[in-house]
């Protein structure tokens, strides 16, 4: 596999900061090398650098809309050029409102349509009318799937279709958000649900469903408060009983099994909340489980 590495230090997706070293923190965990020892080619293209703010108006207790959409836009136009397998470097998971943005334009570019696997502890699915926070790293799928609320941000080119997600982890999700994505065809998957089946029977399902529907890209975003806060202490918004470091991997690696992931984003780490870089390493480790690493070979297979 060709990936590409794309460094998106972005940090104004809420008011703490520290997620804009998360790049250089996954650099120092040795990511390019733990990839290449896989078998990859791997290029690091640095980091994107997302110009000027642009000037928003809009609720006043938005942080940093300017900004926000500024990265949006470099990254979207960025991935959408991009070849082989991007891996989006975060930053917080306000990037994601340019890299899936950008991942849904690219594969229609090949007439191919886009999926996406949504690892965290919450839906984002706030708009910045809805938001009570403002953090607009809680709304990167309400506007790459094309909801209203999003005035004076970039065009989205191709919006992802809400039956197209699957979202595993869910733990804190606001009332705003809930009824409005409970109102969708999106598949969603809380820790209640996947404390009765485990992960892999649900994940089998929506892994079947994107295999159905033919020549079609898989975008994996994973958020590290995906994870359980006692594996993964570097994130902000630490949400009790996350995922374990054997779901974690199970995941990961029924992901890579798949042959169906096309790109990634890796986002929310905060390096200034780590311990000894131990979630770097594993957000590293996971990345490799999703693209390879075993412990005995296991052919790619079909989940129909
Ligand atoms: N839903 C809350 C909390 C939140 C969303 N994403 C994160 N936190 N990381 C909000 O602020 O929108
Ligand atoms: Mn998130
Ligand atoms: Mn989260």
């Amino acid at each position: 596999m060709d990936i590409t590495l794309i460094g998106a230090p972005l940090d104004c997706g809420k008011t703490r900061a520290g997620c804009l070293m998360g790049p250089d923190a996954y650099r120092v965990a040795g990511i390019a090398e733990t990839l290449r020892g896989l078998g990859h080619g791997v290029t690091d293209f640095g980091n994107v650098d997302p110009g000027q703010d642009w000037t928003m108006e809009g609720p006043d207790h938005l942080v940093h809309p300017g900004a926000v959409a500024a990265w949006t836009d470099a990254l979207m136009r960025r991935g959408r050029e991009i070849g082989g397998m991007p891996i989006f470097l975060g930053g917080d998971h306000a990037l994601a409102l340019g890299s899936v943005a950008g991942m849904a334009a690219r594969a229609a570019d090949r007439g191919r349509d886009l999926f996406v696997i949504w690892l965290d502890a919450h839906s984002d699915f706030h708009t910045p009318l809805t938001t009570d926070s403002g953090n607009l790293h809680g709304t990167p799928v309400a506007y790459f799937t094309g909801q209203d609320g999003f005035a004076g941000f970039p065009d989205l080119p191709h919006p992802v279709d809400l039956a197209n997600i699957c979202m595993m982890g869910l733990r804190s999700v606001d009332p705003g958000e809930r009824d409005r994505l409970a109102a969708t065809q999106a598949r969603l998957h809380d820790m209640r649900g996947i404390d009765e089946t485990g992960f892999a029977p649900p994940l089998r399902d929506f892994l079947a469903q994107v295999a159905a529907a033919g020549d079609v890209d898989l975008h994996v975003s994973l958020d590290v408060d995906f994870l359980d806060p006692s594996i993964a202490p570097a994130v902000g918004t630490t949400v009790p009983a996350g995922a374990t470091f054997r779901e974690a991997h199970l995941v990961m690696e029924m992901l890579s099994e798949s042959g169906l992931v096309t790109s990634l984003d890796l986002v929310e780490l905060n390096p200034a909340l780590d311990e000894r870089g131990r979630t770097a390493r594993l957000m590293v480790e996971l990345t490799a489980s999703l693209l390879g690493k075993r412990v005995f070979d296991r052919p790619t297979r079909s989940f129909g």
